[in-house]
């Protein structure tokens, strides 16, 4: 890592999000934070001078941009009192519950809302200095909504795309948002907004053309369904549905290792060898649906639709959020009912619950989902949900099932294989993990084989390059 020689705004390509793909740690060292965004985009971004602007993810951090290897890093320093405010206040206690049908209620606070609106004023200046004449600006996510329209006011001649990794509510919920004019005036500063399903696009459309002077195109259908809106401002904007992947090439080969199939066996034994393995591995997250997962367990040994002697679950649960109030609560109830299921149905040395509070490395993450004879991804909403995608990629032996919840984004394009379910409907949930538990071989392996080949197919890569050419990026 050197430090840039480059002048600001000599980037073709600039990725704005909340993080940067490499962060501080305690020794005020950098650290690389490998994710699927990271992944998909640095080829793209070595390729053509990129730079990406973001939050080193340490409070009170004013670090100099350098160069990453061709990847300009552009830091933008955060508070202790923004991330509260700007990052657990407005976008994880305000936006996340009400983006995700209000599950839990959303809390309105003005103070939080001007810590947002200023952090994403920064975010803005960050990537204006960065990007080069007519540049491309990717903004991503939920915590920089405003950043299109504020970037176009500084530089109206960049093309600037948006990217929303969770569900974008319909009209109704969204009107909840006192500030909810501000935000769609931001994401319609973009040329192309991006979402992860058919109905977040929708629901998007809806809401510019209640909300503001923005009209459906013309000619291109309901306002629902066309895919271009003229914004108040006359400009055209692309609003249209770009279902994010992964890396499943990587995963598949990870899984064909051979090592991948030992540790599998290995870890079935230290299981206990029991018939049957269910798994769920989420961030510790109220949306996820952990709890629906453990009373559809409880409920189907109680009616002794499953064998306690024959059948574990393994909860891997990252801890996440920890300081938002919902959080704290919910990882008290899931801990509480991990030891009530286990009291009542566990024998000395053999828990039918084997919970993890922890993140896994990734390759013991594919021995995993190698060895789990059911997944379970029961989300109540959830934009996409990359576990389920992780998990069909990881099967190219064609085993296993995949229970999921039909309010994830990723029922859009597994349905034909999966065991969808209700996540509200309990015994429902309960009936899919049995069906899915004794299937037929053949069976299950048409269905895992429709599976996998769909995320082969469909692959990060090809989510990101799609994205970029509907903004004028050839890869
Ligand atoms: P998340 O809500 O974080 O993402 P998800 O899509 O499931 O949810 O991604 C979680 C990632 O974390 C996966 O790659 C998974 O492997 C990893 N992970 C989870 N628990 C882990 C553990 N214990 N150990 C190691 N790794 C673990 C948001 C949206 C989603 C959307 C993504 C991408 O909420 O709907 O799919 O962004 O757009």
């Amino acid at each position: 890592m050197t430090h840039a020689e480059d002048a600001p705004g000599s980037s073709d390509l600039v990725v704005v999000a909340n993080r940067l793909p490499l962060g501080i740690d305690e020794d005020g060292g950098w650290q690389r934070s490998p994710g699927g965004l990271v992944t998909a985009l640095e080829p793209t971004l070595r390729a053509r001078e990129g730079a990406w602007v973001g939050w080193p993810g340490r409070p009170d951090v004013e670090a100099e941009p350098f160069d990453d290897d061709g990847l300009a890093i552009r830091p933008v320093a955060i508070s202790a009192d923004e991330v509260a405010e700007y990052y657990e206040g407005f976008a994880n206690a305000t936006l996340w519950p009400l983006y995700h049908d209000v599950v839990v209620t959303p809390h309105f606070e003005r103070s939080w809302w001007e810590a947002y609106r200023q952090v994403n004023e920064r975010f803005a200046d960050a990537a204006a200095r960065s990007a080069a004449q007519g540049a491309t600006v990717w903004v991503q996510d939920y915590q920089l909504q405003l950043v299109p329209h504020l970037l176009r006011e500084r530089r109206p001649d960049l093309h600037i795309g948006f990217f929303l990794h969770i569900p974008f509510p319909p009209p109704e919920l969204f009107a909840q948002l006192p500030w909810r004019d501000a935000v769609v005036e931001g994401l319609l500063g973009a040329d192309v907004i991006g979402f992860q399903t058919a109905g977040g696009a929708g629901n998007f459309r809806r809401v510019a053309t209640r909300l503001t002077d923005a009209e459906a195109d013309p000619g291109t259908g309901p306002e629902t369904s066309a895919d271009h809106l003229t914004a108040p401002d006359g400009r055209s904007v692309s609003v249209a549905a770009y279902p994010i992947s992964v890396d499943a090439p990587q995963l598949d080969e990870m899984a064909r290792d051979p090592e991948t199939a030992e540790r599998a066996e290995a870890l079935r034994h230290e299981l206990g060898d029991p018939r049957t393995v269910l798994l769920g591995v989420d961030r510790l997250d109220y949306t996820k649906g952990i709890d629906v997962r453990l009373q559809a367990f409880a409920e189907a040994l109680r009616d002794g639709k499953l064998d306690a002697g024959e059948t574990v679950l393994v909860q891997v649960a990252t801890p996440s959020r920890e300081r938002v109030e919902h959080y704290a609560e919910m990882r008290d109830k899931i801990e509480l009912s991990v030891g009530r299921i286990n009291g009542e149905y566990a024998s000395i040395g053999r828990p039918v619950i084997h919970y993890v509070h922890q993140g896994v490395p990734r390759e013991e993450l594919v021995s995993f989902y190698r060895c789990a004879d059911v997944m379970l991804v029961t989300p109540y909403r959830d934009g996409m949900n990359l576990v389920a995608k992780e998990y069909v990629a990881s099967r190219s032996d064609g085993g296993g099932a995949l229970v999921l919840s039909e309010f994830t984004g990723a029922a859009d394009e597994l349905g034909d294989g999966a065991y969808l379910v209700n996540p509200h409907d309990i015994h429902a949930v309960g009936d899919a993990i049995v069906a899915a538990a004794s299937q037929d071989p053949e069976e299950a392996r048409r269905r895992m084989g429709l599976l996998h080949a769909q995320v082969l197919e469909h692959d990060v890569e090809r989510w990101a390059a799609r994205f970029l050419e509907a903004l004028g990026v050839s890869s």
